[in-house]
């Protein structure tokens, strides 16, 4: 059984069905192992873990300050104190039922194997609780882990997660494999790549990383319903999963290290697929997946789109630097938005602070034409940055106000273990309090779900000698003025394409709508959603 938790849902794309866990099924499936997929990534996980004072309490909390957009008194913010620590609770509480759910599902379908897909947050917490408890409870059980907190911490999940018999990093489907057969007694764990285990005397091995070279050899992924338990819950919007790898090597993503260079499913393969996709699911929503899809391929998959008239609309992420194109075509195969990280329009940044490799005068006429194309144009921006100045502000202020993308998302540098800015963060003006602790600090941080950044756990680093909540206050400002000018900054691609679908006349009344009910946790509002656009994209 593969489990899914990422904790309490944030946006409407968390109830994208998952196709990491879709293409593991696929992978164990066509070996003849039997798998069940068990994601709680739905509305009514609101609904299991918040009590009726505490849903009273943010119900009407949330509309006062999202649809009435009435600032919120001291009255009502000491209140928000006492539910907060409420709510940590009832998260505890959720804790519990989830272990004895899992357990009594591991009795009713004999499991043998289960297998957490790891999330930062929350969904960590929960899934480390239920697995050592279900170890301790199951002793020839075999628990194992995989997923983004594996490949961002590796071996160091240990520290918390005794219990995993192995952990998984990089690319499943090969390794999955093995490790049924491992639960079959027919494999030793030291003859299975990409995994991370614990010898009887403690030691921790990892095995060699084997990348997948042909994508075009992968599973496709399952989401029928026997197998993906919940999917009628999810939205009828599939991640594709067309590419891997990226050829840039940029100092704060883990790519470079995680995902090995680039490799491509062949364009023919993707528009298979997407048929598949289609008559199998009746979808015509996607996302492609790729952390660095090319926009030579991206032309390919729409040129053959639009020569067999497929009827899809799907987003992606795109590199600044591989996008000379033309969007019209793009638009015209259903292309509807794209995800460009700029992070900074300061040279000196981009290149010292970051190496991304981007000219900011061939990106201003990128973006433009993207979005003059009709594609909902979507910047990612890094704020503060290494070697930030008044200066630097200004350029990419300006350079935004210039381009003027239909949303703009900005975040603080993130420092993440393996990144040129965790091995060297002096080199790019960070201060690391304790680097030895550090990447357990992070591994474990839990971000307040009823309170913006400044207001939480202060993380360990400064960045240009300011402490957390400070570049966090600067980054928030950087948000307000952007707003001021009049650009969006909450929305990505993906978030774009489901509003296009959601049946709300206007971009900012999704917003605020699906604020409120996120907020408030109002599941019956978010499953009506989930249905509306279900119904409205053609879905089943
Ligand atoms: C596409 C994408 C999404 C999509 C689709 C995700 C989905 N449900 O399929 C959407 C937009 C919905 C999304 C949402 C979120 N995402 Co996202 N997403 C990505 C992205 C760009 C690609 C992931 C992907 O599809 N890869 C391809 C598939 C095939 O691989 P995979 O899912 O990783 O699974 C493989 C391996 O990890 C492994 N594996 C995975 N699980 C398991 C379990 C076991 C037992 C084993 C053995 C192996 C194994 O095998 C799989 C096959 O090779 C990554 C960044 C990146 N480029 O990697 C971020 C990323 C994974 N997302 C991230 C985050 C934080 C989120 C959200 C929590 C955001 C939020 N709401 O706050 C949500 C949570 C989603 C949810 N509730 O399920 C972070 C994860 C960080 C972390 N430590 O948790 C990443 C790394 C981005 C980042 N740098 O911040 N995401």
């Amino acid at each position: 059984m593969l489990v899914s938790t990422a904790g309490l849902p944030k946006i409407l794309s968390d109830f994208i069905p998952d196709v990491g866990l879709g293409v593991l099924a696929g992978a164990l499936i066509n070996n003849n192992h039997n798998v069940k997929i068990l994601d709680l990534n739905q509305p009514s996980l609101f609904s299991d873990v918040f009590t009726d004072e505490i849903s009273s309490f943010l119900e009407r909390f949330s509309h006062k300050v999202f649809v009435e957009g009435k600032r919120p008194s001291v009255f009502d913010l000491l209140k928000l104190k006492v539910i907060d620590k409420k709510l940590e609770k009832s998260k505890e509480e959720f804790s519990e039922k989830l272990q004895g759910y899992l357990d009594s599902r591991i009795q009713k379908d004999k499991i043998d194997c289960i297998g957490f897909k790891l999330w930062a947050g929350d969904g960590f917490r929960w899934s480390l609780e239920a697995g050592r408890y279900l170890k301790k409870r199951y002793p020839q059980l075999k628990v194992i882990g995989g997923g983004p907190q594996v490949d961002i911490f590796g071996e160091e999940i240990y520290k918390v997660g005794e219990f995993f018999d192995a952990l998984c990093y990089s690319e499943g489907e090969e390794t999955i494999v093995h490790l049924a057969d491992f639960v079959a007694g027919k494999k030793r764990l030291d003859e299975i790549p990409n995994i991370i285990f614990r010898k009887e005397d403690g030691s921790v091995i990892k095995t060699p990383r084997k990348f997948i070279e042909d994508l075009n050899q992968l599973p496709l992924a399952v989401y029928t319903p026997d197998v993906y338990l919940n999917i009628n819950e999810k939205l009828k919007m599939l991640v594709l999963d067309e590419s891997r790898g990226c050829p840039n090597s940029c100092y704060f993503c883990i790519h470079p290290v995680k995902s090995g260079k680039r490799r491509t499913k062949s364009p023919q393969k993707v528009v298979d697929e997407i048929k598949e996709y289609k008559k199998r699911y009746g979808v015509k929503l996607f996302k492609y997946a790729g952390s660095s899809t090319p926009g030579s391929f991206m032309m390919d998959v729409a040129q053959k789109i639009i020569d067999e008239k497929i009827d899809v609309r799907y987003t992606s992420f795109g590199h600044l630097g591989e996008f000379d194109i033309d969007f019209d075509i793009l638009k015209k195969s259903g292309c509807e938005s794209i995800f460009f990280g700029l992070e900074s329009a300061d040279e000196k940044i981009l290149k010292e602070g970051m190496n991304k490799n981007i000219d900011t005068v061939k990106a201003k006429g990128i973006l433009k034409k993207c979005k003059d194309a009709g594609i909902f144009t979507v910047v990612s921006l890094i704020y503060p940055a290494p070697f930030e100045t008044e200066e630097s502000r200004k350029k990419t202020m300006d350079f935004i106000k210039e381009v003027r993308p239909d949303s703009v998302l900005v975040q603080f540098a993130g420092i993440y273990p393996e990144t040129l800015w965790f091995k060297f963060p002096e080199r790019f003006n960070f201060t690391i309090e304790d680097k030895e602790t550090y990447p357990f600090k992070i591994m474990t941080y839990q971000i307040k779900n009823l309170f913006p950044p400044t207001y939480w756990e202060p993380l360990p680093y400064r960045i240009n000698g300011m402490p957390f909540k400070k570049f966090a206050r600067e980054t928030e400002k950087f948000q307000k003025d952007l707003q001021k000018e009049g650009i969006e900054t909450s929305i990505s691609d993906e978030a774009y394409l489901l509003y296009r679908f959601s049946g709300f006349s206007t971009l900012r009344d999704f917003l605020s709508a699906n604020r409120y009910y996120f907020y408030s946790g109002n599941r019956e509002k978010l499953e009506e959603e989930i249905r509306y656009i279900n119904r409205k994209s053609g879905g089943i």
